[in-house]
């Protein structure tokens, strides 16, 4: 992990329209993109927290058009909670800067923003019960539906194609073509896995679905669950909410929450899908989405869960083949564990095909 001199942290947070003195950063979360900071102001007695965050600019090169997304979805998203007391826990706000500007670019060229801490909340890399995917899977839905009909202009693609499953896969083979890392005789069983599969990397693009706002990394660490009562309160990690297809949504929540094991689990034997865990997620996400879910997006719902728990396993293949540099890695080998999960998880999906299609016709 990148060990960034506090200077540097401290100098970027005193930018930020904050009362107090600025009084410490920890670290925080474990997410693979941004690096994300615990920053602590002191005013007396009073403390505040907040989420500092460093933009990953190899991933988000054009931070304007980035900022200036996330700006109109925290204000969307908070005036939909406008009739709740505890909106500030419900929707995230951006700081602004001393000079009024949404983020920070500092002399190295580091971009910062930061965010008021959702305190005594918590989120989840594997959840615990089934409760909490319903849960998940509710907020989720609830955020599409908040940012349906949102006023032109459209927002920016962040990150253009980024759930492209066929260009995914296109980048794969350049990946095992190039092979810079000389992985590529490590992995020859993953790569057949991946090549057996070419044909559905198209399915869902083809099925002429409608587009959506759509957050596209909804991972279950992505939501802040309350650690009193357990309820799904906020969404973050905003920079890829783009327009997509409504499955891509509820494709990411098949993959980080059916399985018992986590993302980078070596066993392989822990990883499956678990089919009370994938009924909460449907009843849960069509408790808010199913109200505007055309009966086609409804039916592409199983299909999106195997294709993008398969695409997500063909980034962290592409990552390991090109020498670990888009995911953050914690140790050597690292994105290969990820990708046999992913692709473990995706034959599960396969083998439960039937089940889970008759599922989401008896909830939807
Ligand atoms: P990344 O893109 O690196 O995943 P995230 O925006 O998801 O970055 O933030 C990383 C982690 O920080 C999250 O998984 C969550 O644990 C925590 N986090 C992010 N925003 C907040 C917030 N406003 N309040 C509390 N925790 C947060
Ligand atoms: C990344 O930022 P984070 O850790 O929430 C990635 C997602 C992947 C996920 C896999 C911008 O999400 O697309 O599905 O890792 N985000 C980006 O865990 O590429
Ligand atoms: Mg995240």
């Amino acid at each position: 992990m990148e060990v960034r001199d506090p200077n540097e942290i401290a100098a970027a947070a005193r930018q930020f329209r904050v009362s107090g003195e600025f009084a410490g950063a920890a670290r925080y979360g474990s997410g693979h993109i941004n690096e994300s900071y615990r920053a602590i102001f002191r005013e007396g007695a009073r403390e505040q927290h907040f989420l500092l965050q460093r933009i990953n600019t190899r991933v988000f090169p054009d931070v304007d058009r980035l900022m200036q997304n996330i700006e109109r979805v925290t204000e969307r998203v908070s005036s939909s909670m406008e009739a709740k007391p505890d909106r500030e826990r419900r929707a995230l706000r951006l700081i602004r800067t001393h000079d009024d500007r949404v983020w920070h670019r500092d002399a190295a060229g580091g971009c910062w923003r930061m965010y008021p801490f959702v305190n005594k909340a918590r989120a989840l890399d594997t959840i615990e019960s089934a409760e909490q995917a319903y849960q998940i899977g509710r907020a989720f839905g609830e955020f599409q539906q908040q940012l349906a009909n949102m006023p032109p202009p459209r927002l920016h693609d962040t990150i253009p194609d980024f759930h492209h499953t066929p260009k995914r896969y296109a980048a794969l083979e350049e990946a095992i073509a190039r092979d810079v890392a000389g992985r590529a005789r490590f992995v020859e069983a993953e790569i057949g896995f991946a090549r057996r599969r070419k044909p559905i990397t198209t399915r869902l693009l083809d099925a002429g679905l409608p587009e959506r706002i759509t957050h596209n990394d909804t991972k279950c660490n992505n939501v802040l669950l309350d650690e009193a009562t357990n309820e799904a309160i906020c969404v973050i990690d905003l920079d890829t909410v783009m327009p997509g297809l409504a499955g891509y949504d509820f494709g990411d929540m098949v993959r980080t929450m059916t399985s018992p094991a986590a993302e980078d689990e070596r066993d392989l034997s822990r990883v499956y899908l678990r089919l009370p865990v994938f009924e909460a997620i449907v009843r849960g996400y069509l408790s808010a989405a199913g109200a505007f879910l055309t009966r086609e997006e409804k039916e592409s719902l199983p299909l999106a869960g195997k294709l993008i728990t398969f695409e997500i396993g063909i980034r962290f293949l592409t990552d390991y083949l090109s020498g670990d540099n888009y995911f953050r890695i914690h140790r050597p080998d690292h994105n290969l564990d990820r990708c046999r999960t992913q692709f473990k998880l995706v034959e599960s999906i396969e083998q439960n095909e039937a089940a889970l299609n008759t599922m989401v016709e008896q909830c939807g």
